[in-house]
């Protein structure tokens, strides 16, 4: 699709495979949107490595690069049904598995002296409803973990704390219906509804930028 230089950027996220899996639906994810245009926005996939600090890294050095008005993360999150629009991200990092640099931090801050928690700016409320009535599952989830998806989506909010008018947010995807069928009684979705399911989330995101008060809790 041709694209312009003078269209705002939004920049969208996405990890190679870890943990063992030879691939990661979010690279997919983001590398089928990169160079489309979404609302007058200019989609540039950076990808991240699965690495505590580096990932942030290079988060920073695209935020840098690009300048975008609008930040979307996304990850993998294997054991999901739904995309799952993440609510908060909290200054923990608490590794289960090692990351793909075998470091498996414990209970360590993302960011010394932040603050516990930032809430994502991204309208998800908004994004949940376009997102179920063009029947994507979708949900909204409230916690990314205490993995390198939490990291990037942490340091991600307080990068943006002091940049006025920039958005962003997180987003984890189930595994890929291929992924899924290599590890039985695992949900998985088809890529192309992934894809689709993100690229109606990031237009409804340009186009709300207050929230919807609609549901999107949980007990538990
Ligand atoms: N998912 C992991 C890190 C990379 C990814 O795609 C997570 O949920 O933390």
């Amino acid at each position: 699709m041709p694209t312009s230089p003078d269209l705002p950027t939004l920049l969208l996220t996405g990890f190679g495979p870890f943990g063992g899996h030879h691939a990661n639906p979010s690279q997919t994810v983001v590398r089928a949107l990169h160079g489309s245009v979404i609302d007058g926005h200019r989609v540039s996939a950076v990808e991240l490595p699965v690495v505590f600090g580096a990932a942030l890294t290079v988060l920073r050095q695209a935020l840098r690069r690009h300048r975008p008005a609008l930040v979307v993360c996304i990850g993998q999150a294997g054991g999901r049904a739904n995309i799952s629009l993440e609510r908060i991200a909290i200054n923990v990092d608490d590794a289960r598995i090692a990351d793909n640099a075998a470091a498996q931090p414990v209970d360590v801050p993302v960011i010394r002296c932040g603050p516990a928690a930032y809430f994502t700016s991204l309208p998800i409320k908004a994004m949940l409803q376009a997102m179920r009535a063009a029947d994507i599952p979708t949900e909204v989830s409230q916690s990314a973990g205490t993995f390198v998806c939490n990291h990037v989506f942490y340091g991600l909010m307080h990068a943006l704390r002091r940049r006025k008018g920039v958005r962003g947010g997180f987003i984890h995807i189930p595994f890929s219906s291929e992924q899924a069928a290599l590890h039985p009684g695992q949900p998985g979705l088809p890529v192309e509804t992934m894809i689709q399911g993100i690229r109606i989330g990031l237009h409804t995101a340009l186009q709300h930028t207050s929230d919807l008060a609609i549901t999107g809790g949980a007990e538990h």
